[in-house]
């Protein structure tokens, strides 16, 4: 079971020295992250709940969760790289946890672009990252986590869940982040490749056939080639011109 005392125990195992703020249930661990941040504080705290009533996705989309069968955290990151780098965030968060769910014996968990982990077509977790930038500088990033563990909500079709224990997969994802995590935040342009490597290296994306739906733009069809260093998605567009897409919802066609 998360506790205070376990997520002190996990991040100080990882390395890691910050403060730490757990809830049985609270709205949004990220909204809580985000005010922290705002008040200024420090890289890695951690913000864990177990249960959510105002869970968020992306473009002001819901997260659900069944209370105490998930993992739901956010981290308060303060990189001090390019904010044009930010892209790369979800693809580490996303990969980093992808591994960690296989280490504690997982399935093989799949990261589709840019923020999904999947296990085929069946949805299992979701990564959603907010920043502040403010004088071309990223002055604060929050990256939330959910992960379906035992059983997945009954309300969101193609959902799956991991029967894993939330206090070891928690340590195992912080200890994977926390390494190498200072050459990603310095922008050192091994550490976003490296990063953007290993995400393609378990991408349900890559290689596919996708369709990518972006708000006021016709959706584009094409075969998804690679990501870039900035975390876009390549789509080769049937016109034969490579599009870079930095932000969307991707449907894999075939
Ligand atoms: C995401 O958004 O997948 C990001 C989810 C991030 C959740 C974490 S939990 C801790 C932290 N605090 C928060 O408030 N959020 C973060 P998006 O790509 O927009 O996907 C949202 C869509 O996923 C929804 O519209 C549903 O279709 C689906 N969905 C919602 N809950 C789900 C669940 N538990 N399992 C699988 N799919 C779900």
């Amino acid at each position: 079971m998360l506790s205070t005392s376990e997520l002190e125990r996990v991040l100080a195992a990882a390395g890691l020295v910050a403060p730490v703020h757990f809830e049985e249930v609270t709205g949004s661990t990220n909204r809580t992250a985000w005010d922290l941040a705002v008040g200024g504080a420090p890289e890695w705290t951690l913000v864990a709940a177990g249960h959510q009533t105002a869970g968020r996705g992306r473009l002001d989309r819901t997260w659900e969760d069944v209370a105490e069968t998930s993992l739901l955290f956010s981290v308060v990151l303060r990189p001090a790289f390019d904010p044009a780098y930010l892209g790369v965030l979800p693809l580490w968060a996303g990969g980093c946890m992808a591994l960690a769910i296989r280490d504690v014996g997982g399935p093989d968990v799949r990261c589709k672009w840019p923020n999904d982990l999947v296990v085929g077509k069946r949805k299992l977790g979701g990564i959603l990252c907010e920043s502040v930038v403010q004088d071309e500088r990223v002055r604060f990033a929050v990256v939330g986590i959910g992960v379906n563990l035992g059983a997945p909500p009954a309300s969101v079709p193609l959902s799956e869940a991991v029967d894993a224990d939330p206090v070891e997969l928690l340590g195992t994802f912080l200890t994977r982040a926390a390494i190498g995590y200072d050459r990603l935040s310095s922008g050192a342009e091994g550490a976003l490749g490296g990063a953007v490597a290993a995400w393609g290296a378990i991408s349900a994306t890559l290689g596919r056939t996708v369709r990518v739906e972006r708000p006021g733009v016709p959706p584009l069809e094409g075969h998804a080639e690679g990501v870039d260093i900035h975390g876009s998605l390549i789509v080769l567009a049937p016109d034969g011109s490579h599009v870079a897409v930095s932000s969307g919802d991707v449907t894999h066609l075939r």
